[in-house]
């Protein structure tokens, strides 16, 4: 018996997926609104008979590829709409693959819609979501991996989060599952010996070595997968709960790092019900922080409610800012104790309203092995700290600077978390020696489940999560 061919690596470009006469194409891809200029991209077939026909200048046909070109587009009724400039790009050396007209006219919204308009009319039609992008990948100019790196990169906040997609727009995660496949392929390649002589009952492969060099696969794959957590948390901004008991200056807290009045303030304890949260930028870092209702034991029904998420933020943050403060009468100073806090969490123990310290307190406290950070929202005392530790704790810093790949797309985590399964069955296989043929099923799956990532394996589904994410005109 022969293995089913091992999904291949692809090289050619998936020309079946595109529509048999394509279209060409054309949408706004600057933002919807007025600006300084606007840029209607237009790709296909048609696309520079197209704009040519409505150009007033040096004629598109004759120009070459990779040229800009000034000139004025008319209306059907011969007078100007707009001075343009038009960049030619000829296939295959555009973004799409195909022809490719960019033109750059005044940002009004009345022309954008009159070219839009005259464009329809001379056969070209409005580009769904990430159509460009999608023609991009058909064309082989790009994997899948590199098609979400484009819409993490065109939606990236943060220095941390552009790093990334940066990263990933390049290669480097591409490459680290090339050779991940590689490597699996040649555990198959073993398998496939033994399955093409299976009716004589031999083992050409030592299971030994077929079970170290999945786990080495599966190593690699569960790390890949495990640094999901901070590669989303930077995506979409480090959760950060501030926690304590009431009065002691969360909110306040809240408010400093965020340098704006987010959250009400007063003296009352238990002033802050729900939960309140607000992102801000940090060294390049997006950090989302929550700032939650006092910890006691209330009898309000809605203060208890209040409690409830507040417990729900500490179990979903990645860093925890625990915060005490002196009693108002005396120097006693607890921090929450008992909280649920999952292991890869980071607690900061801080104290607030050091202004009110007795210089004795203080000295005490300081001269205790894990003493808490000092903080005054008041003063603005130990703030610059308490950043600087909230950048260390969130592991983001310097990620990638080493090479390191982070993983930060759901369905690039989903497809190896499929795979590390597929994997564990398939060294449960070789434990328990079940048949060579089911191990290699488990194989395949693994192979098929990483194939989704980069799109050696496609769907139309798959094709339609990615490129339902892009906006209209990428
Ligand atoms: N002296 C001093 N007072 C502070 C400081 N930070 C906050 N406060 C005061 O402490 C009181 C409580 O502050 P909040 O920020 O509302 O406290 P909270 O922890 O959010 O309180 P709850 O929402 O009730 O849980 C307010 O009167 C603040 O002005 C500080 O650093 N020094
Ligand atoms: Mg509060």
């Amino acid at each position: 018996m022969q293995l089913q061919p091992l999904v291949t690596h692809r090289t050619a470009p998936l020309t079946h997926l595109n529509p048999p006469t394509m279209s060409t194409i054309c949408a706004i891809s600057t933002p919807h609104g007025i600006g300084g200029i606007a840029v209607i991209r237009v790709s296909g077939p048609q696309a520079i008979s197209a704009v040519d026909s409505m150009w007033k200048g040096k004629s598109l046909a004759q120009a070459t590829t990779h040229t800009a070109h000034l000139g004025q587009i008319i209306r059907p009724d011969g007078t100007p709409l707009d001075q343009a400039v038009a960049t030619v790009y000829r296939t295959p050396r555009s973004f799409t693959g195909d022809d490719t007209v960019e033109i750059s006219v005044h940002g009004s919204l009345y022309i954008q819609q009159e070219l839009l308009r005259q464009l329809i009319h001379a056969g070209c039609r409005m580009a769904e979501p990430g159509e460009f992008t999608r023609r991009a990948f058909i064309a082989g100019h790009m994997d899948l991996a590199q098609a979400d790196a484009i819409a993490d990169l065109i939606a990236a906040r943060s220095r941390a989060a552009h790093r990334l997609a940066m990263q990933q727009m390049r290669g480097a995660f591409s490459r680290r599952l090339a050779q991940l496949r590689q490597n699996l392929l040649t555990l198959a390649s073993l398998l496939e010996l033994e399955l093409d002589f299976s009716e004589e009952d031999v083992e050409f492969a030592d299971r030994t070595h077929l079970s170290n060099l999945a786990t080495e696969i599966k190593t690699e794959v569960d790390r890949l997968n495990s640094s999901f957590a901070v590669g989303n948390a930077i995506r979409t901004g480090v959760p950060v709960a501030i926690v304590g008991a009431p009065n002691v200056g969360k909110s306040s807290l809240l408010n400093r790092l965020l340098g704006d009045d987010r959250a009400i303030v007063s003296d009352i304890p238990g002033t802050t019900r729900d939960t309140v949260e607000d992102t801000t930028d940090i060294d390049g870092i997006t950090f989302r922080f929550i700032d939650t209702a006092g910890l006691r034991s209330a009898t309000d029904p809605i203060e208890r409610l209040g409690i409830a998420r507040s417990h729900d933020a500490l179990r979903k943050a990645r860093i925890v800012i625990s915060l005490a403060a002196p009693a108002a009468k005396c120097d006693t100073i607890s921090f929450e104790t008992g909280l649920d806090i999952p292991d890869d969490t980071t607690v900061i123990y801080a104290v607030n309203k050091t202004d009110l310290l007795t210089a004795l307190r203080r000295e005490k406290i300081q001269s205790d092995d894990s003493a808490p950070l000092l903080i005054s929202t008041r003063t603005g005392e130990g703030l610059d700290a308490l950043r600087k530790q909230l950048v260390d704790a969130s592991g983001a810093g310097s990620l990638g600077d080493d090479g390191t790949i982070v993983v930060t797309n759901a369905r690039h985590a989903a497809a190896l978390t499929a795979a590390a399964a597929a994997l564990e069955r398939f060294l449960g296989a070789l434990r328990t020696g079940l048949p060579t043929d089911l191990a290699a099923q488990d194989l395949r799956e693994v192979l098929h489940h990483l194939g989704t990532i980069t799109g050696a394996v496609t769907t139309p589904d798959i094709l339609s999560t990615v490129f339902s994410r892009f906006c209209i005109g990428k």
